[in-house]
């Protein structure tokens, strides 16, 4: 038995690139878990802690000094330590579900695939941090990222990754893509250039089957 099949919530991550509308369709998510009367903790990536939060600032703030790659990459699983330790494994041992805005695909897509660190260091710092722990299930909201960052950059001053050239997001949609071709199992992709209701009608329809 793994750590995770001797706990009893369910661990559901949101991943995609910019503005796919994660946070948008998490909304809906909540709704239709409280409906459902599940008892569930609604957290982020990076963040998720005070401690954490810090580190997320620490990471999305543009600074004079250039952070290094492997900087990037190690604050984001230190971050990652914390959220773990304050909230999820709490959670999901009390048997309540966890709804993340982002996980360790993420790092896969962003630190692997968009800066090109290696994914076995990144492999190795999964393991370290999180043991045998991984998502129950995963929505990957795949957009095209010129989509993405237009709809992004309705928003407010972008951050230091939304400052990142086209073919970076088009590097991270890709290893997103791969991931989850990978292990379909675990991951739903879903097309998040569709309208909203669709989009929403499509993660609904599948939560039907966890739920
Ligand atoms: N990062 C990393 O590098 N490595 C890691 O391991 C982790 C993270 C965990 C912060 O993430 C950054 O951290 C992220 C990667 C890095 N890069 N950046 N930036 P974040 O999740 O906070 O950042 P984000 O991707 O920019 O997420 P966001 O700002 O929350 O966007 P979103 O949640 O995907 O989109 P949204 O706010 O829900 O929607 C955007 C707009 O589109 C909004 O006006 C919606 O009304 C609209 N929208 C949504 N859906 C639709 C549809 N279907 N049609 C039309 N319009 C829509």
């Amino acid at each position: 038995m793994n750590q995770q099949d001797s706990m009893t919530g369910r661990f559901i991550t949101i991943e995609g690139g910019e503005g796919v509308g994660k946070s948008t369709n998490i909304q809906c998510i909540q709704e239709r878990l409280r409906q459902a009367g599940i008892d569930f903790v609604l957290t982020r990536e990076p963040g998720g802690t005070e401690l954490a939060e810090k580190i997320r600032t620490l990471l999305l703030d543009c600074h004079d000094e250039p952070m290094a790659e492997m900087t990037e990459l190690l604050l984001i699983f230190a971050a990652r330590a914390q959220h773990l330790a304050q909230v999820i494994r709490p959670a999901l041992a009390a048997g309540k579900w966890v709804l993340c805005d982002r996980f360790t695909d993420a790092t896969y897509a962003y630190q692997g695939g968009g800066r090109g660190l290696s994914v076995s260091a990144i492999a190795a710092l999964e393991h370290l941090v999180q043991q045998d722990l991984r998502p129950d299930l995963t929505y990957l909201l795949d957009l095209s990222p010129d989509v993405g960052l237009s709809r992004a950059s309705k928003r407010a001053a972008l951050d230091r990754f939304e400052l990142e050239k086209i073919e970076f997001f088009e590097r991270v949609r890709a290893t997103y893509l791969q991931r989850a071709a990978a292990e379909p199992e675990r991951c739903v992709v879903i097309d998040a250039g569709e309208p909203l209701a669709q989009v929403q009608a499509a993660i609904l329809q599948h939560l039907e089957t966890l739920i």
